[in-house]
């Protein structure tokens, strides 16, 4: 029997026309309930050999595995004229906690990638792990037996359940980055579904004679995705307010005795709709380090519980939150904790982007960071990145480190190996001296041809549309500074375009919805400056400003910052208020 029931009844501290435990489930709820704890009739559906794709409900439940089901945009139509069924694969998520793959595991994943999938490529996420995108059906077995082979799986990293944790890159900086990427390997291990049916349908596990049990997540799972952080200020790389959950660790002397722990921060909306929006995580307070999973647990729960089963638009912490009340959840979380948060410890980000370069680490080894244009691994005709990463691997001692920013580390590199490394790098095109700070700050969703969701181009996008602010920018002397400009394709805000200084959000093909205003540690949100205009149009408004910017800015004032005090844009103070104003 699972857990589901809350431990208190779920409003009687706020009033009650604000329970939506009443309210008819969302279809989700239904496939979920009646899925047998995930299993479905995927299995069945994986010997029907007629269509390429899974049945709906199928569709939706691989999700849970950490695939979707997609096909080629670009050819949907020139398919469907000859009458064809759309271009049906799937894209798989691996689970990385915290980012980390060994030389071992990325040859066996570059070798799949390139005999297995439609694209040939290894995409890079902004949440520390990657993709294959376009396996076919009759070879997603062998793609999870694979991952099961070098020790990987791809268990929840997609559905209503704590998707991939991320935590704070190059863990070997120092004893708290360690301890850090512990915890967040640990939150991802307790937060797991335990039912055994990944084992059963991809790996031809046993059936076990024991009932599945789902203590944690409950039999209905989440009522929508949640995500979990470990960050280790002052730099705030995996963008915590983009999270559901957040530890920020908290260090006196070097070693680190607890977290400050952030709660409710997720970025999509919907256009059209203003009962969505991006907002930031809430500070709850301060827990120390030996009581983190205790606490994971109470959110998730109480999130489980509380959230909004009805209608999928709402169902997101953030949303809980602001329907319950900040402080009823957090009593809550307390009461199911069975502990009280301490008042915040003071931390500061000043931060986000990663280090790309060389660092040297505690331990005397050396880090390389790799600037990855959009994540995207691929042998492009005149940049083999894909290879290059591969003639790395082969002689590579350390492990690498995939960061929230799509980029990648050559982490743990022995001083004597670093030429090699630098040599290997530079001639497959992974370091290129031409990239400017402005490119390496920048960044893209994938969108087309493989996102369904996808209104307008992002990752084709960017690349170009980076040169030509590179050209602005050195035009007003900008070429060593750098502004935090995302794109992405639609409102879901994969590329974290609501926590840009420039945020660009798809509406139409060639058209975007340009946000102004976040700022470089990521604590801000940034507000509609123009809606529905097309590139020509963006330049036309950016171009003055960054003129502007670059005459009157104050000492080391970023974009974000410049353009709220010379108020071409009012500050998002609460987003749940005044996001729309
Ligand atoms: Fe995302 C859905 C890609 C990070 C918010 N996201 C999708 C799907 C799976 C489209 C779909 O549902 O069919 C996209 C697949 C595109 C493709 O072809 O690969 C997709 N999301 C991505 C990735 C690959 C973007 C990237 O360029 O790196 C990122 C994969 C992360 C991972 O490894 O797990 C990715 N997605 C994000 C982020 C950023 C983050 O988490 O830091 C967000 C915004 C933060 C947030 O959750 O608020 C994000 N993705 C969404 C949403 C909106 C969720 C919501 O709250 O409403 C959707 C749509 C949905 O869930 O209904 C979505
Ligand atoms: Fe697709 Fe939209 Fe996410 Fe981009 S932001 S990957 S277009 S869902």
């Amino acid at each position: 029997m699972s857990n589901d029931k809350p431990t208190t009844h779920p409003f009687n501290l706020t009033s009650p026309q604000n329970d939506v435990s009443h309210l008819a489930p969302s279809d989700a709820e239904r496939f979920k309930r009646e899925s047998n704890f995930l299993r479905g009739t995927i299995a069945q559906d994986l010997e029907n050999g007629i269509t390429g794709g899974f049945n709906s409900d199928n569709s939706q439940l691989i999700r849970l595995h950490g695939m979707y089901q997609q096909d080629d945009r670009d050819i949907r139509a020139q398919r469907a004229q000859q009458k064809l069924e759309p271009l049906i694969n799937m894209m798989l998520r691996c689970r990385l906690p915290g980012g980390i793959i060994t030389p071992e595991q990325w040859l066996a994943i570059d070798k799949f990638a390139q005999e297995e999938t439609w694209y040939g490529s290894i995409r890079l996420t902004t949440r520390q792990t990657f993709q294959f995108h376009g396996i076919f059906k009759r070879d997603l077995k062998s793609a999870h037996q694979l991952l099961n082979k070098i020790g990987l799986d791809s268990i929840a990293t997609a559905g209503d359940v704590n998707r991939n944790v991320l935590c704070t890159s190059n863990p070997i900086e120092s004893e708290v980055h360690q301890q850090a990427y512990q915890l967040a390997s640990q939150i991802s291990e307790h937060l797991l579904p335990k039912t055994r049916a990944y084992v059963e349908i991809w790996l031809n596990g046993e059936k076990l004679a024991t009932p599945d049990q789902e203590p944690i997540l409950g039999s209905n799972y989440l009522p929508r995705k949640f995500k979990t952080t470990v960050v280790v200020p002052p730099l705030n790389d995996v963008d915590v307010h983009a999270n559901d959950l957040n530890f920020v660790a908290i260090a006196e002397q070097g070693q680190l005795v607890g977290f400050n722990v952030l709660v409710g921060g997720g970025l999509a909306m919907t256009h059209g709709d203003k009962t969505t929006y991006p907002r930031k995580a809430d500070d709850f307070g301060f827990i120390p380090a030996s009581e983190a999973l205790r606490f994971a647990e109470a959110i998730v729960t109480t999130q489980r519980d509380w959230g909004n089963r009805s209608n999928r638009k709402n169902a997101k912490t953030k949303y809980t939150l602001e329907r319950v009340g900040v402080a009823n959840f957090k009593k809550e979380v307390e009461l199911r904790a069975g502990m009280e948060f301490l008042p915040s410890k003071p931390y500061q980000f000043t931060q986000r982007g990663d280090r790309i370069g060389w660092v040297k680490g505690i331990d005397n080894h050396w880090h390389l960071t790799l600037f990855i244009e959009n994540g995207r691994l691929l042998d492009y005709a005149d940049k083999p990145l894909k290879s290059g990463v591969a003639e790395i691997a082969k002689i590579h001692r350390g492990d690498f480190r995939l960061t929230a920013n799509q980029n990648l580390i050559v982490a743990s590199v022995a001083a004597s190996q670093k030429a090699d490394i630098e040599l290997i790098a530079r001639k497959y095109g992974l370091i290129d001296d031409r990239f400017t700070l402005q490119r390496q700050n920048s960044l893209a969703c994938v969108s087309l041809p493989t996102c369904p969701l996808a209104m307008a181009e992002a990752e084709r996008f960017l690349p170009n549309f980076i040169t030509t602010i590179d050209t602005i920018m050195a035009k007003y002397n900008l070429s060593r500074d750098y502004i935090i400009l995302r794109v992405t394709g639609c409102p879901n805000g994969c590329g974290r375009a609501m926590l840009a200084e420039i945020g660009l959000v798809g509406k139409a093909p060639g058209r975007y919805n340009l946000y102004l205003g976040g700022n470089r540690a990521g604590t801000r949100i940034p507000r509609l400056y123009k809606e529905n205009i097309t590139v020509d149009e963006i330049l036309a408004c950016i171009e003055p400003l960054i003129a502007s910017w670059s005459e009157n800015r104050q000492a080391e004032e970023g974009f974000g910052d410049f353009v709220i005090r010379s108020h071409v844009v009012e500050p998002v103070i609460n987003s749940a208020i005044d996001f729309y104003q």
